[in-house]
């Protein structure tokens, strides 16, 4: 169990306390273009930014401030401040427009952003009454950038309580209508301190990089509150995706990559090509990892890839493995410090072997903001993920569908990620979501929307085969529909709803 004082303020920990545990010269920010912060910078800028917001803005404790911006030592300065200011960080990413920066701005009534000059445009159109923006990265009088000129480089952090929210973190799951999950003070330092701590082992001299952005939880915990617990450093790319990872991993001795099963996928291609040999650790989450994957990149790279599964609604990864405990095929067993279980849709208990919901409890709870589907994930304090898992005999939890996900044809339960894992074993596919279609005889049957590797011929038959070659035939898929990208949430969740939805 993690305990914490009453009073705890995780951006001060955060900063102030590795400071003092690890000096004020050590690197903490890398960015692609070269530039290093160190931890005394970076302590400094926070400090400013903080003063900022205390004087100019007339922040106080507990106001909601919107974060938006590429990811840069900036806005994780921003974000920082925010919480050394006792106010609560509401990070919202890059990609989203107008439309949903104004629904969020509603549910969490926020009163402050702080936005990157390149990332204002959507935030200004949505005209947010009563929402007060200040750049940063700009030029102007109003911009973060002069308004932090002259203030002093020292901040004493607000006396927050461990039970203080420090951020609302939305998630918009792969279905739509956003949700606002409250994460306390603790709960930040918790993940540091169960994860990273017991699975990630991270060392100071450790270099982290990734493509989950710091408007995803993913991506604070693995390139902010992650090397900062550990008093190591983040290289921050503004670009991620598979084509600047390689390089950036070679260029800057990364030794910690986190990113999705599909930049994993990607990234094969060419991972021959670049050295990669300072990196130690590579920790997939977002999605499902598919076995298939896994298998590829240990055999290219030497590197076994640890899987993990996490939430929003958990702030980050609850169940994983690491080193020689990676089962390929399993997303692992519970993380130290949380409990897991698969129960039926009433609760209760289900046995080794048989698939049923994933139930988890810990020191991070859901805690949605003023939404009643509060009630659907917390049952009597087991947060339901709506992830259907089987439990293996040796107490290893296997993925199976997202709940909704699970294809019924002419009464066999089909796994779509099961399929999926199987065409990616083909070496023309790079990516797969398999989805169910109403049929007359059967129910459903199931469908495989295919991206094939550039120049790989649209093979029906050939693919139909391979699948029968290495699944019982039933769960092969009537059709293959050849499509040149699979569609996604901005932080690369494959959205079979809406391939259902062309059903
Ligand atoms: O949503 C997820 O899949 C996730 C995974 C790892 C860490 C955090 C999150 C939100």
């Amino acid at each position: 169990e993690v305990r914490y004082p009453d009073r705890l303020n995780c951006g001060s920990e955060l900063l102030d306390s590795t400071v003092r545990r690890f000096g004020a010269d050590r690197p903490v920010f890398r960015t692609a273009a070269g530039e290093i912060w160190t931890y005394g910078e970076l302590r400094a800028e926070v400090d400013r930014i903080a003063h900022v917001l205390t004087g100019d803005l007339g922040v106080v404790p507990g106001n909601r401030v919107l974060l938006r911006g590429p990811t840069t030592p900036h806005l994780a300065a921003c974000w920082l401040a925010v919480m050394k200011a006792g106010a609560v960080a509401v990070t919202v990413l890059a990609a989203q427009r107008s439309q949903e920066l104004a629904t969020v701005c509603g549910i969490a009534r926020i009163s402050h952003a702080l936005c990157d000059i390149r990332s204002v445009d959507d935030l200004a159109k949505a005209e947010i009454a009563g929402l007060r923006i200040t750049t940063f990265g700009g030029e102007g009088p109003d911009d973060l950038c002069q308004l932090t000129e002259g203030k002093p480089s020292a901040y004493e952090a607000v006396r927050t309580s461990a039970d203080d929210v420090a951020l609302i973190a939305f998630t918009s799951g792969t279905t739509g209508r956003p949700k606002g999950c409250m994460h306390f003070h603790r709960d930040v330092l918790a993940i540091a301190d169960t994860f990273s701590r017991h699975v990630l082992k991270p060392r100071p001299d450790d270099v982290f990089a990734g493509s989950p952005p710091l408007g995803f939880t993913f991506g604070l915990g693995g390139l902010v509150i992650f090397p900062m617990r550990a008093g190591a450093s983040a290289l921050l790319l503004e670009q991620a995706g598979p084509r600047q990872l390689l390089p950036a991993l070679a260029e800057h001795r990364v030794s910690v990559l986190f990113t999705a099963p599909t930049a994993y996928r990607a990234m094969l291609a060419d991972v021959d090509a670049y050295d990669i040999s300072a990196l130690r650790r590579c920790v997939s989450a977002g999605e499902n990892l598919p076995a298939a994957t896994w298998r590829a990149w240990h055999e290219r790279t030497g590197l076994r890839i640890i899987n993990g599964i996490g939430a929003t609604e958990l702030l980050h990864i609850f169940v994983s493995a690491a080193d020689d405990a990676i089962r390929p095929g399993t997303t692992g067993v519970p993380v130290p410090g949380w409990q897991a279980r698969i129960v039926d849709r009433d609760g209760a208990p289900v046995a080794d072997g048989e698939p049923g919901l994933l139930a988890v409890r810990g020191p991070v709870g859901c805690r949605y903001l003023a939404d009643e589907r509060q009630l659907d994930y917390v049952r009597d304090g087991w947060n339901l993920t709506g992830d259907t898992y089987v439990r293996e005999a040796d107490g290893y939890f296997r993925y199976v569908a997202r709940a909704d996900d699970m294809i019924i044809s002419a009464g066999y339960n089909i796994a779509g990620p099961e399929v999926e894992d199987a065409l990616l074993r083909h070496p023309d596919v790079l990516e797969a979501a398999v989805v169910g279609r109403a049929d007359e005889d059967r129910g459903q049957v199931a469908v495989a929307y295919t991206v094939l590797r550039e120049g790989a011929r649209r093979d029906t038959r050939a693919l139909q085969d391979f699948v029968r070659a290495e699944l019982v035939p039933y769960k092969c898929p009537r059709e293959i529909v050849f499509v040149d990208a699979l569609p996604r949430t901005p932080t690369g969740k494959l959205q079979r709803f809406r391939l259902r939805e062309l059903e």
